[in-house]
């Protein structure tokens, strides 16, 4: 079983703002969005939340959402044991921030967050139309985040104690540096360091502070849309998915002895798994169309099973077999959450 503080995670903690009903594709119209997407929220966006929801009073909810917390409260949910994991992020003292932190300790994440009174703390609009979401992010406190968290000896005491360490690609937004000290650490002290690419926009916009961070990144997790714009900002030349997990597992790594996997999810598609030149699919179970409730969060719960088994040491096809097995769930429920107990075997 996995010991305590074993896998540190630093996200954007962001309360989700959800609503699931097919008229939101107006909305997606006026707001000039995406169906299928993630992004952060530009001046345009600000009266997106406030018109969603007075527009769907009774459909509104508002559920604990951020990438990377979502990941750690997935891996909690199926190990069943207190504080295997840890997590940083900033927030600030208000509802949001509570709800946050309630929900985030009842499912067992050891949370250490950095509290900023300059921002409230932030939320993210998710508009979920038939099996597709778009995830609008305002980050505000969670954009607060500094390195100095890492520097409190009591939080760096937990950095040490961890032997895997995960972010979602989405702080390359907020703190690189912070990722990268903590990617550094992992790779000076033989440990792991897990990372996702989490957006499109982050493989264009944020290509310099990501390409930083990849030399030192052991698991490389992605979807289908992510790793087409990898490729195309990459000039790869090739819309073959299986070439393009090759070729990220093949770029340079930092401590060479330790070959990259590249995992690249794809919806109903099998999943890819590309590493010393190798390339394996695993199939997914797929679901009736009339069981899937809202796709949002269904990668991040992948994530969270994966990480689950690799911090037990367990094989690869253990992790994906675990990740598919969350996915799987997520998918029949509204937003991220997760029903009583797993009964994963
Ligand atoms: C910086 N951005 C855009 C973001 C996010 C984000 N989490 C962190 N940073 N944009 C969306 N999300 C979260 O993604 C989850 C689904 O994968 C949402 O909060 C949602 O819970």
């Amino acid at each position: 079983m996995a010991q305590e503080g074993i896998l540190l995670a630093y996200g954007n903690p962001l309360l989700d703002i959800s609503v699931n009903d097919d008229s939101c594709v107006k909305l997606l119209k006026k707001y000039d969005l995406e169906a299928n997407n993630a992004i952060l929220a530009e001046e345009k966006h600000v009266p997106l939340y406030k018109e969603l929801v007075d527009t769907y009073p009774d459909k509104v909810e508002y559920i604990p959402g951020g990438a990377t917390l979502n990941a750690v409260r997935a891996t909690q949910w199926i190990l069943q044991k207190p504080k295997v994991t840890t997590y940083f992020g900033c927030i600030s003292h208000d509802k949001f921030g509570e709800i946050i932190t309630k929900k985030s300790e009842a499912a067992g994440v050891n949370v250490k967050f950095q509290f900023t009174d300059k921002q409230p703390t932030g939320t993210c609009g998710v508009i979920c139309t038939g099996s597709n979401r778009s995830l609008i992010a305002n980050l505000a406190a969670a954009n607060c985040f500094t390195e100095d968290h890492l520097d409190e000896p009591s939080n760096w005491k937990l950095v040490e104690k961890a032997q895997f360490f995960y972010t979602a690609g989405f702080p390359l937004t907020v703190s690189p540096t912070s990722m990268l000290r903590l990617a550094k650490h992992a790779k000076e002290t033989g440990k792991t360091y897990c990372m996702n690419l989490s957006a499109p926009f982050l493989c264009s916009v944020f290509k310099e502070p990501m390409m930083k961070v990849i030399p030192y990144v052991d698991y490389l997790f992605c979807n289908e849309s992510e790793a087409d714009e990898f490729g195309k900002v990459h000039e790869y030349n090739t819309t073959d998915r299986k070439e393009i997990a090759l070729k990220m597992a093949a770029l340079p790594k930092e401590d060479a002895s330790r070959p990259r996997t590249v995992i690249i999810t794809q919806g109903a598609e099998p999943v890819i798994i590309a590493k010393d030149g190798k390339v394996t699919e695993y199939p997914v179970k797929l679901l009736p169309d009339s069981s899937i409730v809202d796709t949002n969060g269904a990668g991040d719960g992948f994530v969270g099973g994966f990480l689950a088994m690799l911090i037990q040491g367990k094989p690869i096809g253990e992790c994906i077999k675990c990740g598919m097995y969350i996915g799987n769930i997520i998918v029949q429920q509204p937003g991220f959450t997760l029903p009583g107990k797993p009964d994963y075997s």
